[in-house]
């Protein structure tokens, strides 16, 4: 078995859980927050047999889109006593960062 962990954009959260549960994928959603710029993502937590990881890739990629996103000068990076920006600077933020771990044991009680 593996697990599927996906970090995704709140705006694409919905779409995807909504294709995952219709495709008879069962998924966790858990609300996080990104380290950089200090902002609400969602993380997915999905456990799929290992013939099916690939199918579950597809339904993120085609769930998730990439976009710009401005961090101000007071957020992000210089909120925590970090270097001063002084003017904003543009990211690309995912689409989804996606990681695939071995489950050693899976149990339901
Ligand atoms: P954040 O940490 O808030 O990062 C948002 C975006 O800011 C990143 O998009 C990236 O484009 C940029 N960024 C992050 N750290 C940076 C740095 N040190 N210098 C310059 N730019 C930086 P993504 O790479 O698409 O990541 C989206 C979200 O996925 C991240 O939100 C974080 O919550 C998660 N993530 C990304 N890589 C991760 C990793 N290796 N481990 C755990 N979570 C990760």
């Amino acid at each position: 078995m593996r697990l599927v962990i996906a970090v995704v954009q709140d705006k694409d959260s919905y779409r995807l859980s909504d294709r995952l549960v219709k495709q008879g994928f069962r998924a966790t959603k858990l609300a996080s927050t990104g380290g950089f710029l200090k902002a609400g993502n969602t993380t997915f937590l999905i456990g799929v047999e290992e013939s099916q990881v690939d199918e579950v890739l597809a339904v993120i990629k085609e769930s998730c889109q990439a976009r710009q996103q401005t961090v101000s000068p007071m957020t992000g990076m210089a909120s925590q006593g970090e270097s001063y920006m002084p003017y904003p600077v543009s990211v690309q933020v995912g689409g989804a960062t996606v990681f695939v771990v071995d489950v050693a044991q899976f149990a339901q009680y």
